[in-house]
């Protein structure tokens, strides 16, 4: 019997559906049936404009040919290859070009299949590697305040989003935050990186003097904070992070889940921004999101330090059945060709600047108390309704949708990334339709 891909199931009970309010959502479901470039369509026929590249992750925009080329050839060809003691090409070709793609440091890739996954094994990398030089002490991990790492333990743990935190006990120990970089009384309204807010990053210096640097492993940060609602690194807060980690033996992640891939109009936010940590995670964009991977780029120093000690040894115990998967290393290699061919970091580069002017076009428009963007990027903070707080947003969110646009609301956030193959005119669309939906909420 073929598989009906387009009709909506009378019973919707039984999916458990992922941060969604599961009740509200199976009363009025939006269901999309399929997608192309720069467009959903959904189960009623409507064409929808995708204004967050799905989550973050379509960079490529939908369908896109040599990436299903890839996945049905590597489905007759080889579905699956066990990931533990044995191997297959295309998974050591996908990390020979990441790290032809990456920043010069980064020379070796371990894979997941997430962003979730990656964070907790640059996490796990961090420690066993200083355990590996004998600096078992540090063992203390510091994340930010606000901050979305995914949802593993290592995640919420380091992760700053409260609701993602408060349900799930105690969490992991030895961990502490910076504060957060959101500085709305003095950078409201900024274009790219706000003037003010550098000095946040010396937080890292007292966390070390309560603690003593020889405590802790790692730092990990978004360069650009996106789940929580596209917050901006302050000139400067990333190159005085950076120098703080080196001072002290600490080691930097970076959270490129969000940025790697395009998102600022470079590779990766590192580069974008000119400040190398020592381990890169990434996902989503890895491979258009089409199959679920993720990737974790660390440097030789850190990779070379497990590689000690008799050879018929496991150097690392950690990994997923599915590491490298075939599929997946498949839809990587293409999505990365793909992007290349069509230069679309550098496109994005390109729109950027009218990307911008759009957006920063809102200013003014009822309950907009704040607009930030960079790259491909684009957040509109909304004025709460008093005592509902994330009530606005969630209107607007079903108003464009029934317009036929597709943005992502967090809190009272609107947040947009759209595939990086955006046209002019589907910018217009975009913002044309938003002032609509901003000129009509309560
Ligand atoms: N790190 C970062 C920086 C992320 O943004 C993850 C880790 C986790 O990835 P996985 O693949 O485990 O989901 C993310 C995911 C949103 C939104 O609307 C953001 C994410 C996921 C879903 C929605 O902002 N980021």
């Amino acid at each position: 019997m073929a598989l009906d891909r387009t009709t909506v199931p009378n019973d919707l009970s039984a999916f458990w559906m992922p941060f969604t309010a599961n009740r509200q959502f199976k009363k009025a479901p939006r269901m999309f049936v399929a997608a192309k470039d720069m467009h959903y369509t959904t189960a009623d026929g409507r064409q929808v404009l995708d204004g967050t590249a799905g989550l973050w992750c379509c960079n490529a925009g939908h369908a896109r040919p040599k990436i299903v080329e890839a996945i049905e050839g590597q489905a007759r060809q080889l579905d699956y290859a066990p990931a533990f003691q044995m191997g297959h090409p295309l998974a050591f070709e996908l990390a020979n070009r990441l790290r032809d793609m990456a920043p010069d440091p980064f020379q070796h890739v371990f894979f997941t299949n997430s962003g979730s996954e990656s964070v907790d094994t640059a996490l796990k990398i961090a420690l066993a590697w200083h355990r590996a030089r004998g600096e078992g002490s540090r063992t203390r991990l510091i994340g930010r305040e606000r901050g979305y790492h995914g949802v593993g333990f290592g995640g919420i743990s380091v992760g700053g989003i409260v609701n993602n935190r408060r349900y799930f006990g105690t969490l992991l120990t030895g961990v502490d935050h910076l504060p957060h970089t959101h500085l709305p009384e003095k950078n409201a309204f900024t274009r790219g990186q706000p003037e003010h807010g550098a000095h946040l990053a010396d937080e890292l210096e007292r966390i070390v003097a309560l603690h003593g640097a020889e405590t802790i492993a790692a730092v990990i940060v978004e360069p650009m904070a996106g789940s929580t609602g596209v917050l901006l690194p302050p000139k400067g807060y990333l190159e005085r992070l950076r120098e703080i980690c080196t001072r002290h033996g600490i080691l930097l992640i970076f959270d490129e889940v969000i940025t790697g891939f395009g998102r600022l109009g470079s590779s990766f936010a590192a580069e974008h921004f000119n400040v190398m940590p020592d381990i890169i995670t990434t996902a989503k964009g890895l491979t258009n999101g089409v199959i679920p991977m993720g990737a974790v780029l660390v440097t030789s120093e850190i990779h070379d330090a497990f590689m000690e000690g008799p050879e018929h040894l496991i150097e690392l115990f950690h990994g997923y059945t599915y590491s490298g998967n075939p599929m997946a290393a498949a839809a990587g290699i293409a999505t990365l060709e793909t992007y290349r061919e069509e230069g679309l970091f550098q496109r994005a580069a390109d729109m950027a600047p009218y990307w911008e002017d759009a957006l920063h076009s809102l200013k003014g428009l009822p309950h907009v108390i704040d607009i930030r963007n960079m790259g491909l990027i684009g957040a509109v903070e909304l004025e709460p309704i008093p005592g509902e707080p994330t009530k606005r947003a969630f209107s607007a969110f079903l108003k464009a949708y029934e317009k036929g646009l597709l943005i992502r609301t967090t809190g009272d956030i609107i947040a947009l990334s759209p595939p990086l193959i955006i046209e002019k005119e589907h910018v217009d669309t975009l913002f044309e339709t938003l002032a609509e939906v901003l000129k009509s909420l309560d």
